[in-house]
């Protein structure tokens, strides 16, 4: 970044539950992803248009983001390196996810939610090494939600805590680590946008159709989970995420849900458990996984006019 902005001045303008299927990128067809794509997925494809033309009347300059897929054994890692270039390829589905990425990371704010991370009682670590390979968790939200690529990245990895002890330890540590980012963010100056990664209910397909984008092939997997997303949805739309919270633990039990890896909880954290009502812009399954593109603008500096 250029000059700091005054400190104490900073605010997330807002959040969003980015869900990170590389299918919806290798859909698109960006030139940075190496496989191509007919079509495929457009329910949340066009559910995320219809975010980002939300987002593209705030004045953002920083994204940060929090994803599933940067597992760290040792408390909270972010990324603390001023830029990062390589090839993120996705483990399970190399056919589908090669992507060549070049992003500029806002290390002073990664140091700050380090900071007020630690202050809290949390493990948190930067991570300094040039050669990191970023997850496609983070490429992937960042791509869908920003393809310009033309703001600074704050990276937060998935601690381990939900699976060393349990889905209420874990969700307390991620809504202190929201908590410690809104304060950061509030500290440095910046307009943030907070994006969580994860999709809701994640049991899958085991065996991946011929054409991966035919969509005759694409279904619900499971009804049970079925059920648990929209109930979790309706609860968003509503405004009740304090309820939310509270059944939590119980929805990652029961829907196998990637908020086990604290996306979601960490995001409400430093939303301050919003009352006002999310805008619902997709729900779609990904192999089977429940997926829902959903914003929050805090109503203050909701923009007027925005697509709903
Ligand atoms: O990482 C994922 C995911 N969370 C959901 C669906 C498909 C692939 O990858
Ligand atoms: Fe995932």
């Amino acid at each position: 970044m250029a000059a700091s902005p005054p400190a104490g001045s900073g605010r997330i303008l807002a959040g969003a539950l980015a869900p990170h299927p590389p299918h919806l990128v290798y859909a698109e067809n960006p030139p940075q992803n190496e496989p191509r794509a007919e079509c495929g997925w457009e329910n949340l494809r066009w559910g995320y248009e219809r975010l980002r033309r939300n987002l593209d009347k705030l004045d953002i300059d920083v994204i940060i983001v929090h994803s599933p897929h940067w597992k760290t054994q040792q408390g909270h890692h972010v990324l603390g390196v001023p830029a990062f270039k390589s090839l993120s390829v996705d483990p399970i589905f190399p056919n589908l996810f090669r992507f060549h990425y070049d992003m500029k990371c806002d290390v002073e704010l990664a140091e700050a939610i380090a900071q007020e991370g630690a202050g809290a009682g949390l493990a948190m670590q930067v991570m300094r090494n040039p050669d990191f390979r970023v997850d496609y968790g983070t490429i992937t939200s960042c791509q869908l939600a920003r393809p310009a690529w033309d703001l600074p990245i704050v990276a937060i990895s998935s601690s381990r805590v939900y699976f060393d002890y349990n889905n209420d330890v874990g969700d307390r540590q991620m809504v202190a680590l929201g908590r410690a980012t809104r304060r950061a963010v509030e500290r440095t100056g910046r307009r943030a946008l907070l994006l969580a990664s994860n999709s809701l209910s994640h049991r899958h397909f085991t065996v991946e159709p011929e054409i991966p984008e035919d969509m005759s092939q694409e279904r619900i997997y499971h009804h049970g989970q079925y059920l648990w997303d929209m109930h979790v949805i309706d609860l968003m739309k509503q405004g009740r995420t304090r309820q939310l919270m509270a059944e939590m633990p119980d929805f990652i039990e029961h829907a196998t849900s990637e908020c086990k890896d604290g996306s979601l909880s960490w995001l409400l954290g430093a939303l301050e458990f919003p009352d006002y009502p999310a805008e619902v812009h997709a729900y779609g399954t990904v192999i089977g996984t429940g997926n829902a593109v959903v914003e929050w603008q805090p109503p203050e500096h909701a923009v007027k006019g925005a697509v709903q």
